[in-house]
C-alpha cells in the first residue's frame, strides 16, 4: 500500500516538474521574441531626426554657404578644395523618408527649442540638402494672422520632414495686417509674389497653419499636375470631404499658378476661395493630382474660429461665376502693401496690408 501511494506520489511530482519546464519554456520564448520586437523598426516614427542621423551628421560637417555675400573673413584662409566636387541631383524618392508620424498637440513646443532641433536651417526658414541637389525649389505659403501656438507646432513637425524630402525649401508666413476680414486668398498670391523675390522657386506649396501630415512620404512638391496634399483630414474623417475639394495643403508649379491667373483676391471671410481656385484649375483643363488615402492623412490643430473670419455669405455666387471673374481677377490685378519682412530663424514673416473688402 505503502509503496503504491509512493509511487502514485513520484509521478504527481514528475508531471508538476514538466508544467513548472513548460512554463519556463514559454516565458522564454515569449520575452525572446519581445525584446526582438524591442530591436525592430517601430510602427510610428518620433518627429525629429533621430533616425538616418548619420545622413544628417554629414550635413552637418560639409557646410556649404551659399550666399555670396558672408561677410566672414574666411576667403583669406585657404579652403580646401573638396568644397567645389559637383553634387548630384538627390533620388526620386528621398531615402531619409520615415513613413507614418506621430502628431499631437498635447506638449507646448518652443521656438527655440525647434531651433535647437533643426540646426541646418538658415535665416528665414530656408534648406537645402548639402549632399545632393534637390530636385525642386519649393516656397510653402502660410496664410497667418494671430496663430502663434498653431504655428510653432507647424515649425516643428513640418521642418523635419521637409528636410527629409530633401527640398530646396523656404516658409513665408504671410500675415495679414490690422483687424479687417481676413483673405486667406489674397494673402496667397502675397505670398507668391513675394516669395519670387528671394528665390527663383518653381513650385509653391499653400498651407493652412494647422494642419500637419502624417506620413513624410506626403512630399511637399510640385507633380505635373496641381497636386492637393491634405486628402485625408482627422476634421472629416480621414476621408475627402467632396470630390472638388481643394482646401488645407495644395501644391502648384509656377506654370500653374500662371495658367490659372493665381487666385481670386475678392474672397473675404471664411470659405469659397479654394473652391474658386478648383474651378480655376479645371476651367483651364487641368485635374488634381493626390497621394493615396493613407499617404495623405493629416491632423488639424483643434481650434475655435477666428474673430473677423466669419462665412462669407458672397462665396456661394462668387464661386458661381470662377470662369467669368478668373482673367480679371487674379494675380495680374493683385495690390498690396507690405508693412514689414522678417527674416526670422525658423520662417521668414512677411506682414501685409490687404485692404478690406
Ligand atoms: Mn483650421
Amino acid at each position: 500500500m505503502a509503496a503504491d501511494s509512493n509511487v502514485r506520489f513520484s509521478l504527481l511530482q514528475r508531471t508538476c516538474q514538466l508544467v513548472v519546464l513548460l512554463c519556463l519554456v514559454h516565458i522564454s520564448v515569449t520575452v525572446f521574441f519581445y525584446v526582438r520586437s524591442l530591436d525592430g523598426k517601430p510602427a510610428f516614427v518620433q518627429n525629429q531626426q533621430t533616425h538616418n542621423v548619420s545622413t544628417q551628421q554629414n550635413q552637418l560637417r560639409n557646410p556649404k554657404v551659399t550666399t555670396g555675400t558672408e561677410p566672414n573673413g574666411t576667403e583669406s584662409q585657404k579652403e580646401e578644395p573638396v568644397e567645389e566636387k559637383k553634387l548630384e541631383k538627390c533620388p526620386e524618392t528621398s531615402p531619409l523618408l520615415v513613413g507614418p508620424l506621430r502628431v499631437e498637440f498635447n506638449t507646448p513646443v518652443t521656438l527655440d527649442q525647434i531651433h535647437k532641433e533643426n540646426p541646418n536651417l538658415q535665416l528665414g526658414g530656408r534648406f537645402r540638402p548639402r549632399d545632393c541637389v534637390s530636385l525642386m525649389k519649393v516656397a510653402i505659403i502660410i496664410p497667418f494672422r494671430k496663430r502663434d501656438e498653431h504655428l510653432k507646432f507647424w515649425l516643428y513637425y513640418l521642418h523635419p520632414i521637409l528636410q527629409r524630402q530633401q527640398l530646396d525649401y523656404g516658409v513665408y508666413v504671410i500675415n495679414q495686417d490690422g483687424d479687417q476680414v481676413f483673405n486667406r486668398a489674397k494673402l496667397l498670391n502675397v505670398g507668391y509674389l513675394e516669395a519670387l523675390k528671394d528665390y527663383d522657386y518653381e513650385c509653391f506649396v499653400f498651407s493652412d497653419v494647422d494642419l500637419i501630415p502624417m506620413d513624410d512620404h506626403n512630399t511637399y512638391k510640385c507633380f505635373s499636375q496641381p497636386r492637393h496634399l491634405s486628402v485625408s483630414m482627422d476634421k472629416f474623417g480621414f476621408r475627402l470631404p467632396y470630390n472638388q475639394y481643394f482646401g488645407g495643403v495644395s501644391s502648384m508649379s509656377k506654370e500653374h499658378y500662371l495658367k490659372i491667373n493665381g487666385f481670386p483676391n475678392n474672397y473675404w471671410g471664411w470659405g469659397g476661395e479654394d473652391d474658386d481656385i478648383f474651378n480655376r484649375l479645371s476651367s483651364r483643363g487641368m485635374s488634381i493630382s493626390r497621394p493615396s488615402g493613407d499617404v495623405g492623412k493629416c491632423r488639424m490643430i483643434r481650434h475655435e474660429r477666428d474673430q473677423k473670419n466669419d462665412p462669407n455669405p458672397q462665396r456661394f455666387d462668387r464661386i458661381a461665376h470662377t470662369r467669368e471673374t478668373m482673367s480679371k481677377d487674379g494675380i495680374n490685378s493683385l495690390s498690396y502693401r507690405v508693412v514689414k519682412k522678417e527674416n526670422l530663424d525658423l520662417f521668414t514673416k512677411i506682414t501685409v496690408d490687404v485692404g478690406k473688402p
